[in-house]
């Protein structure tokens, strides 16, 4: 990676906005700077915005505002402007064109939040939460973002680095004075503070939330008997008429799924064909199949009820996370069990409470909002860890060496969570998704 060159990218989005937003980063943009808008005292105070023209040739010219951040105090570490100019995507590009006659190169996707974190603005799980942060899609994924991005991980991992770190250090030290026949570290010692430090990575997994599981739209399937209403409240919920409604049972086949738009974001609800203890023929065979594999991949379950249908409830692939007696403005009311929502998709009756129970369940309360997220890579690093501090402690009875490579392992591992030993593929990957300009 180049990081001693000045980059050039449009950071607004694609498409029509009001003002648009051009950035570089480098050395060069004092001096293009100079060149673009004629030079002012501005150019080199720390953090400034001012107006300014932009002469782009004879005939074009216009209005358009500088932010100048001065080196080392900026995004990226480096020299850094932002150029606010009227929304037109022809005159951005322009500007970026006149930006590389100048001597400026067009960024790759997230090469800016790459100089920040090769400045060491951020550590790359920081950088990772601003990637995370542009592609959020509820409140919830903004909310792991902006932890990633404030270093939470850093901070929760960096104890547990230094506690390795440390058994190391006394590990080699053992390792120096070995003839001298001094015990720095017994054993058995090692062997327990070893599998605390397991234990800390194995907690630190278990209390977090996963990423990828923010990061897909929660499927809420509709299970219950046939007739129950199922159909009926996933076209009350996602607004539409999609699924057919019939008083016949058996009418939903194939698995249908729509968006809902609960309070904190988007999720998906999933309506099956009815459930049905025995399959009389091979279509319906495969249609239980189907509703089988939906209900054990579902993020909620929920059991929908006729009200009137008194059967006990059939045992379930897994359990239910929550019971729906529908139809109760059929007025047996009565029949509501005390863990059940009673509900009339027709009428409208207590759908509100639904709404809030299915946000609830689909994106956590409130409080498992605050639990850290971690990303498929934060979870592959710490699970080699482990496993790294598995084999140290098998180690530690048969020799030193043996040991102290095992913890360097695992703390190689972890600093890679961190980017302190990243190699440079990893990086590239990371940076990739990026969008240009960020
Ligand atoms: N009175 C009343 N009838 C309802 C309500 N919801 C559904 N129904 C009726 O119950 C019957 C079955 O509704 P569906 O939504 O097709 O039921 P389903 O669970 O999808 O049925 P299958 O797809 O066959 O498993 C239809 O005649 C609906 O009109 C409700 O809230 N009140
Ligand atoms: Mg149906």
């Amino acid at each position: 990676v180049n990081l001693d060159d000045t980059i050039v990218a449009i950071s607004s989005a694609v498409g029509v906005a009001a003002r648009m937003v051009i950035r570089a980063s480098g050395p060069d943009c004092g001096r293009i700077l100079r060149e673009l808008c004629g030079e002012s005292p501005a150019i080199e105070s720390t953090a400034t915005a001012y107006p300014c023209a932009i002469h782009l040739s004879e005939k074009i010219e216009f209005p358009a505002w500088v932010w100048r951040f001065c080196a080392p105090r900026s995004y990226t570490g480096q020299d850094l402007i932002e150029l606010h100019i009227p929304g037109n995507p022809l005159l951005a590009r322009l500007v970026v064109e006149k930006f590389q006659q100048l001597g400026a190169r067009s960024a790759e996707p997230g090469e800016f939040t790459a100089r920040a974190y090769f400045n060491g603005k951020m550590d790359l799980s920081q950088a990772e939460g601003v990637a995370a942060n542009i592609a959020a899609q509820s409140s919830r994924q903004l909310n792991a973002a902006r932890q990633l991005m404030a270093g939470e991980l850093s901070r929760r991992l960096r104890p547990i680095m230094d506690r390795i770190a440390e058994t190391l250090g006394l590990v080699e030290v053992g390792i120096d004075f070995s003839e001298e026949n001094i015990e720095f570290l017994p054993a058995r010692e090692a062997m327990g503070r070893v599998n605390s430090i397991r234990q800390e990575l194995e907690k630190l997994i278990s209390e977090s939330a996963r990423f990828a599981k923010l990061s897909h739209e929660p499927a809420v399937v509709l299970a219950g008997r046939p007739n129950a209403g199922k159909s009926t409240l996933t076209n009350a919920l996602s607004g539409r008429g999609r699924s057919i409604v019939s008083a016949t049972a058996g009418t939903t086949r194939d698995a249908l799924s729509a968006e809902i738009w609960l309070a904190r974001g988007m999720a998906r609800v999933i309506d099956i064909a009815g459930w049905e203890e025995t399959a009389a023929d091979e279509i319906s065979r495969q249609m239980q199949q189907q509703a089988q594999r939906a209900i054990e991949s579902a993020d909620v379950l929920v059991w929908v009820r006729d009200v009137t249908d008194r059967r006990p409830m059939p045992t379930l692939p897994r359990g239910a996370d929550l019971f729906v007696a529908s139809k109760i403005d059929l007025g047996k009311i009565e029949l509501i069990a005390s863990n059940e929502i009673g509900i009339s998709a027709l009428n409208d009756l207590n759908m509100d409470q639904l709404l809030r129970e299915l946000d609830r369940l689909a994106f956590g309360s409130e409080s498992d909002g605050a639990a850290l997220a971690l990303s498929a890579r934060h979870i592959r690093a710490i699970e080699e860890a482990i496993e790294a501090l598995g084999e140290a402690a098998d180690h530690a009875e048969l020799g030193t060496e043996l040991l102290a490579a095992d913890l360097r392992e695992a703390l190689d591992i972890l600093g890679q969570i961190l980017g302190v030993v990243t190699p440079d593929d990893v990086l590239g990957k990371i940076f990739a998704t990026f969008c240009i300009g960020k």
